[in-house]
């Protein structure tokens, strides 16, 4: 990818995350150019060796010979502080490399927050041609949670005796989760761990493809990347052949339009309310919510009427 390239998608995306007013019709541009790169969505616990899995993984992407976005979900909570500085060292010697392409994403700025912003941002790379799109989000939020809905396959990381597996079950994590890996594998403990969750896998159930279970090692001597590589491919043609795969998708795109819609539409209604001050002033401290969103609604449906001359 050249330089300029890079450059250009990195103004895109922080065209973005201020939330552009053209957005919709630059990113529909952006879209028609769309090259169906994997999206793979890396989610687990802080520290549980995300962005060293990450890191290993673009070594063997490269040594395949295939372009990479990393989009590093950077929310500046107090569960990740200085997890960005931790990320750039950990992927260090990628980021000379003009066939990978690494971006991080700040909770600041958008509208649209985060999430939507990070889709968006997903979305622009598949325009300038990446085979594969990885995005690193730490499981922690529901809107770290909600970027994985864009992600094809999503890989959920779980770590030797660190207790989160029960908290990925209860977070809700298992439900999106297409493939886990078992990282530290060289930790003791990786056994019980694989059958734990082999029983919760069992009870979750699931329809389509039953997640497998990758274990890998992702310090200085890796190991597991192939299988992990492997079961991405698996996992992609299931996704482009099979029935349960396409109905995955359709609704994945459905989810998509929708909250886009949701987003500009209260983008439209907000301003709306915010530029009239009468409206401001007649919010007094015991009024009735129903009746005034009630109210308002009715006022701006009048008023998009009589702008569309109907
Ligand atoms: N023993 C062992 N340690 C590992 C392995 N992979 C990563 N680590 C260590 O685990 C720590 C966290 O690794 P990261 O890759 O930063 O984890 P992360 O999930 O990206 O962390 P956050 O982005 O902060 O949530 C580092 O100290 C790594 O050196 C592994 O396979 N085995
Ligand atoms: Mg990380």
């Amino acid at each position: 990818m050249a330089n300029q390239d890079q450059r250009a998608l990195a103004k895109v995306i922080t065209m973005i995350e201020n939330d552009h007013p053209k957005k919709l019709s630059i990113m529909s541009d952006l879209n028609a150019r769309k090259k169906n790169a994997h999206y793979i969505g890396i989610t687990g616990s802080p520290g549980a060796g995300k962005s060293s899995v990450v890191d290993h993984f673009l070594t063997l992407l490269r040594e395949k010979n295939k372009k990479i976005a990393v989009i590093a979900v950077d929310p500046t909570s107090p569960f990740s502080g200085g997890a960005l500085l931790g990320d750039r060292v950990r992927m260090q010697k990628h980021f000379t490399d003009e066939n990978v392409f690494i971006r991080s994403m700040a909770t600041r700025g958008s509208i649209g927050g985060l999430a939507r912003a990070t889709k968006d941002a997903i979305r622009a790379c598949d325009a300038y041609g990446f085979d594969y799109i990885l995005i690193e989000t730490v499981g922690v939020g529901q809107s770290e949670l909600d970027i994985m809905k864009v992600a094809d396959t999503t890989a959920v990381v779980l770590t030797p005796n660190s207790g989160d597996i029960m908290q990925v079950f209860k977070a809700g994590i298992m439900e999106i989760a297409d493939l886990f890996i078992l990282n530290k594998s060289d930790l003791p403990g990786v056994n019980k761990l694989k059958s734990q969750l082999e029983d919760l896998i069992h009870i979750a159930g699931h329809k389509g493809l039953e997640p497998p279970i990758i274990e890998t090692t992702s310090s200085e001597k890796p190991s597991g990347f192939d299988n992990l590589y492997e079961a991405f491919n698996k996992h992609w043609t299931y996704l482009e052949e099979t029935k349960t795969g396409k109905e995955k998708r359709q609704e994945q795109l459905q989810y998509e339009v929708y909250e886009l819609i949701q987003e500009e539409l209260w983008k439209e209604i907000k301003q709306s309310i915010e530029q009239d001050e009468a409206k401001q002033r007649s919010l007094s401290e015991h009024g009735d919510p129903y009746q005034i969103a009630e109210q308002w609604l009715k006022e701006w449906r009048r008023n998009r009427k009589g702008d569309s001359g109907g």
